[in-house]
């Protein structure tokens, strides 16, 4: 499967992140909890090098929690402040904290000198991680404007959501790295990469496959699949019969049993599931004489 991300999509999307970037003090970047590697794009990191940055591991009801905390101890380990997300009012309360604390030295260095500083702060991440539901959350329904500033449009401004914080209501868009056609795959079952990109059936076969060996039993009780050796079009096939996935004259439908199991997948319907396992968290370097 070759799966291709357009250069014009990529090249507008920077440029307009740089844009949206020049006017943040924090930099809320979002991936997905399944994916934590591969829902995020390295070409962010010379972007933003110079700001003040945070992750968020989105989704994560959707992961499996002991490997979201392996995630979170590796990014700890490599400095990088991030949590666990989900879009239930309890994890917005704790992003909203979090996201606080982190912008905390910025505020603290206004009050020394008198201002009250309001942070400004924008999400950022790849298709579908989760960005404008999000903002929607963060925002929770009292939504105050603050902007009569020239340049501030409907789609452009800046929403308090605590005293000191004000988000802008566009989340930045990242483009998805796609040079490793495994994480590209894996991108395309979480629904990052648009569905007109790749071929459905080899997708979907991909996904069963990888659910066969990830969880047998699950998948097997919920697709009906008798012989879990199948791979291919043949396990399409059986999903089809299993399923009653079935056209007139007993022709499979597996346009059909494509949807439905990505569809099933996507909202979490078949388990929680990590697509990708931590690194072993960096252990600081000790001190060593032969380099001193
Ligand atoms: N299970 C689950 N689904 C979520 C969560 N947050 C967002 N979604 C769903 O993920 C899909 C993409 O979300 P959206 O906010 O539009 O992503 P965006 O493309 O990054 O703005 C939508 O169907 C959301 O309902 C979450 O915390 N858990
Ligand atoms: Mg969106």
């Amino acid at each position: 499967m070759d799966i291709q991300w357009y250069p014009g999509h990529m090249a507008k999307a920077k440029r307009l992140l740089i844009t949206q970037l020049g006017k943040v003090d924090l930099a809320i970047e979002l991936c997905d909890a399944r994916l934590p590697l591969s829902s995020r794009n390295p070409a962010l990191n010379a972007l933003i090098s110079h700001k003040r940055r945070i992750l968020l591991l989105c989704k994560a009801d959707l992961a499996e929690p002991a490997k979201t905390k392996q995630w979170l101890a590796y990014f700890a380990s490599i400095g990088v402040e991030a949590m666990a997300y989900d879009a239930t009012p309890q994890k917005t309360k704790q992003a909203k904290l979090f996201i606080e604390n982190a912008a905390k030295a910025v505020i603290e260095r206004g009050e020394r000198r008198g201002i009250a500083k309001t942070i400004r702060a924008m999400v950022i991440g790849v298709p579908n991680v989760g960005k404008s539901t999000f903002i929607n959350r963060m925002y929770g329904g009292s939504v105050t404007e603050t902007g009569d500033r020239p340049g501030v449009t409907k789609s452009n401004r800046w929403v308090k959501v605590s005293p000191y914080l004000e988000i802008l209501d566009t989340p930045g868009m990242l483009w998805p790295k796609l040079n490793d056609q495994q994480a590209a795959t894996r991108l395309a079952y979480i629904g990052t990469i648009k569905d007109a990109v790749y071929n459905q059936e080899e997708l979907c076969a991909s996904l069963l496959e990888d659910l066969l060996k990830a969880m047998p039993q699950r998948a097997m009780e919920r697709y009906k699949i008798k012989n879990p050796e199948l791979t291919g079009y043949d396990l399409l096939e059986e999903v089809c019969r299993g399923r009653g996935f079935l056209m007139r004259g007993g022709i499979m439908d597996t346009d059909r049993a494509c949807a439905v199991v990505l569809d099933e997948f996507r909202a979490g319907k078949v388990g929680k599931l990590t697509l990708e396992e931590a690194p072993i968290p960096e252990k600081p370097r000790e001190e060593s004489l032969d380099e001193c």
